[in-house]
């Protein structure tokens, strides 16, 4: 779907409080998008000024993201759970945790600044896991200058919806979500601020994991444990959270860019290093907006799938490719025990979203 020109213009204008610089920035794009069709990223043509052609590695870019300037890390976010802080209420596990909506330039692709709005600054926001069974409390504060909300995909009382009307949250003001962890799987957070798809898009969703509490699961214990972190089972484990976006950078409602956790191309720059004697686990979330769905595709390799990671059992077995639609998700595992090492692709299977930067390797050794 496209909009018109002033329909455009509108929704530039709306995208955030912009600085001269800012504005000068969003306009640009959108006038070069004019010209150059679809994709034109900005001032250059095709796929944009910045992706070359290099018979060595196909589509690419040249360049690198600062994600120092930036403030997160494409490979730190593959690990780096926020466990939040955990302490003892009436007898019961409380994990509580803060997280502040803020207006942020991000460098989404080397020399494409993006006005984002970030949860905890960085686009996913913080990937939140958890046990099942917990009570949780999240603090959210707005520190932005737009509405926003947390709403979470999980089991929870109307008015913890995070939705207009219910932990509505407007700039300067705070809200307090708590409801029990359940049920134990692969789930995500988003802002459902209106419009939704500019809020989603934006930049607000992440990752938020309730891994099985193996008491409540006897018959599959040992599937449970596994996912459990912190276990001697789960310690075994590669886990991965891996978040598949794209950005309209130039908000003519298509995407210039995809990715997985946010920076085009940034596991194929390093590659995703796996041990080959460890089996790898994939926590993997679509939020990806405007195009109706995404997926994943790994080489030289099949895996098993757990839709929602509501299951202790997976829905699919021996696949190489899923798809997922907005708000799907799902739990991979797999290993490279018997591959020879070396670097192996994934990559969505629509050929444009991998061209455009959803392309990643790992490197097994
Ligand atoms: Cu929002």
């Amino acid at each position: 779907m496209r909009f018109d020109r002033s329909r455009r213009t509108i929704l530039g204008l709306l995208a955030a409080p912009l600085g001269a610089a800012g504005l000068s920035r969003l306009v640009g794009p959108a006038r070069a998008q004019e010209h150059t069709g679809h994709h034109g990223m900005g001032a250059g043509s095709g796929h944009g000024a910045h992706a070359a052609h290099d018979p060595d590695h196909g589509n690419r870019m040249v360049g690198s993201v600062d994600h120092v300037r930036n403030g997160f890390d494409p490979h730190a976010m593959l690990t780096d759970w926020d466990v939040g802080k955990i302490s003892r209420e009436n007898g019961r596990t409380v994990r509580e945790w803060e997280v502040i909506a803020a207006d942020q330039e991000v460098e989404i692709a080397p020399g494409i600044f993006f006005p984002a709005w970030t949860y905890n600054g960085r686009i996913p926001g913080p990937a939140l896991r958890c046990t099942e069974g917990e009570r949780l409390r999240i603090r959210f504060a707005n520190g932005s200058s737009h509405p926003h909300t947390m709403h979470f995909h999980g089991i929870h009382p109307a008015r913890m919806d995070g939705i207009p009307g219910a932990g509505f949250v407007q700039p300067g003001d705070s809200f307090t979500y708590e409801f029990e962890a359940l049920p134990f799987g692969c789930h995500l957070y988003h802002c459902h601020s209106l419009p939704l798809k500019r809020h989603i898009h934006k930049g607000m969703y992440g990752a938020f994991i309730v891994d099985p509490d193996p008491e409540r699961h006897p018959l599959e214990r040992q599937a449970a444990e596994s996912r459990l972190l912190g276990s001697p089972e789960n310690a075994g484990w590669q886990e991965f959270v891996m978040v598949m976006n794209g950005f309209d950078t130039n908000f003519d409602d298509e995407n210039e860019v995809y990715a997985v956790n946010s920076i085009p191309f940034a596991y194929t720059e390093r590659p995703i290093r796996i041990e080959r004697s460890r089996p790898v686990r994939v926590y993997l979330v679509n939020v990806t907006e405007f195009d109706p769905i995404n997926s994943f595709h790994l080489h030289a390799n099949f895996f098993d799938y757990y839709d929602h990671g509501t299951t202790l059992t997976p829905t699919l077995r021996t696949v190489d490719t899923i798809m997922q639609c907005q708000g799907q998700r799902g739990i991979l595992e797999f290993t490279f025990a018997e591959h020879e090492p070396g670097l192996y692709m994934f990559h969505a299977h629509q050929s444009e979203f991998a061209e455009l930067g959803w392309m990643s390797h790992f490197e097994v050794v």
